[in-house]
């Protein structure tokens, strides 16, 4: 029987960081998130989640273009559809709605949410077979900008057991400040944790060829798009020049890109996004492509809060490999929690909910206060049962 949609609501909620996140774009003192909730009109309720970093300093979407998307184009196209189908609902809405990635996994994980709680299983068996772990490692990236209080939290980390693998943002200042930067943390830490470092396409070649040779000296293990997202041909010669690993993460956006990507060799390792990959299907296209060319994987972040890391989580559950961990982190840089039970971290892991769907519910009170319409929210409510 055709799975037909109630209504469509796009949320802007706006959540303080614990701490301002300095990346090399933008430095971040909220995190703004858009929360998708679908009803389908025999009464089921999915949940999706859409996040960008840094409003349009980061990627073509920002929070609002988002919402824009969801209420102005892709709504029109789920009342069409047949939502028990969620392949053929988001080839139905690509047919429509061109690029808008994040918007597209927000709403694909809500649907995958319906999907698994009709059935009564997690999005992972839908999606890929089945779970092939059941928690996964979670990085902790270090920005707070200042290297004693980098040290301090990492130290802070260790010692609860949270995280024992740190991403550092660099890419801001001159190359030799910034190595000297990841040096004096790696120095502190040793052997007790990884340290890598993710530039955000702030360097040109000529400085990642400097970076990536002081980095390998330094104990970095893993240098993230250290240079333009579209410089393809300089991430091919520095991953060929440089056995320190180059990871690409600007530089993906869905199979296409990845297959590009892998064929030049211009990445040894792939961060996996189910936003910037435009939802969880697509994302494990690009996973199949990355183990296809040997690529490793590394489960990525756009910083969301507790639905989109649950919806990454289901997905990088099924992988089966994985090598490189995940930064799963998102929810524990915000001061505010919106999910009735947060996700549970423990022994350096994140675990994967194991409800149905996306496993994780929304705290109605708390979404109340942080929705940045407070007063009107936006409703798009259609015709009855189909
Ligand atoms: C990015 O560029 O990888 C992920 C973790 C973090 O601190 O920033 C993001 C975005
Ligand atoms: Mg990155």
């Amino acid at each position: 029987m055709k799975v037909a949609l109630q209504s469509v609501e796009a949320i802007l909620v706006d959540l303080p960081t614990i701490r301002p996140h300095v990346l090399a774009m933008a430095t971040m003192h909220r995190q703004t998130i858009v929360l998708v909730r679908i009803r389908t009109a025999d009464g089921i309720q999915g949940i999706g989640e859409g996040t960008t970093i840094g409003g349009l300093s980061y990627g073509e979407e920002s929070a609002e273009g988002i919402k824009l998307a969801i209420d102005t184009y892709i709504t029109p196209v789920l009342a069409t559809c047949d939502l028990g189908r969620v392949a053929e609902t988001m080839a139905a809405i690509s047919r429509h709605v061109v690029g808008n990635r994040i918007a597209k996994s927000a709403v694909e994980s809500a649907l995958l949410d319906v999907a698994g709680k009709r059935l009564g299983i997690p999005a992972a068996d839908l999606i890929g077979g089945g779970r092939v772990r059941d928690s996964m490692p979670v990085a902790w990236t270090l920005a707070s900008g200042d290297t004693g209080r980098d040290i301090e939290e990492a130290e802070a980390m260790i010692a609860a057991r949270r995280h024992n693998i740190f991403k550092l943002k660099i890419g801001k200042r001159d190359v030799r400040a910034d190595v000297a930067h990841v040096a004096a943390i790696k120095r502190a830490i040793g052997d007790r944790g990884s340290v890598r470092v993710d530039v955000n396409q702030g360097w040109d070649e000529t400085q990642a060829d400097l970076g990536m040779a002081l980095l390998a000296e330094a104990g970095c293990d893993l240098v993230e798009q250290p240079v333009a997202r579209d410089a393809l041909a300089a991430m091919a010669r520095l991953s060929a020049r440089h056995a320190l690993p180059l990871m690409a993460d600007e530089a993906l956006h869905g199979p296409r890109s990845a297959f590009t990507i892998a064929a030049h060799a211009g990445a040894r390792v792939f961060a996996l996004k189910i936003a910037q990959s435009g939802g969880l299907l697509p994302a494990r296209e690009v996973a199949a492509i990355a183990d296809a060319a040997g690529v490793g994987l590394y489960g990525g972040t756009m910083l969301e809060a507790g639905v989109g890391t649950a919806a990454s989580a289901q997905l990088f559950a099924t992988l089966p490999r994985l090598a490189w961990g995940t930064e799963l982190f998102g929810p524990l840089l915000l001061t505010e929690e919106i999910l009735e039970e947060p996700l549970v971290y423990a022994d350096f892991a994140l675990q994967v909910p194991d409800g149905p769907g996306l496993g994780v519910a929304i705290d109605e009170d708390r979404l109340a206060r942080f929705r940045r319409d407070r007063t009107a929210p936006t409703l798009h409510v259609l015709g009855g049962r189909g």
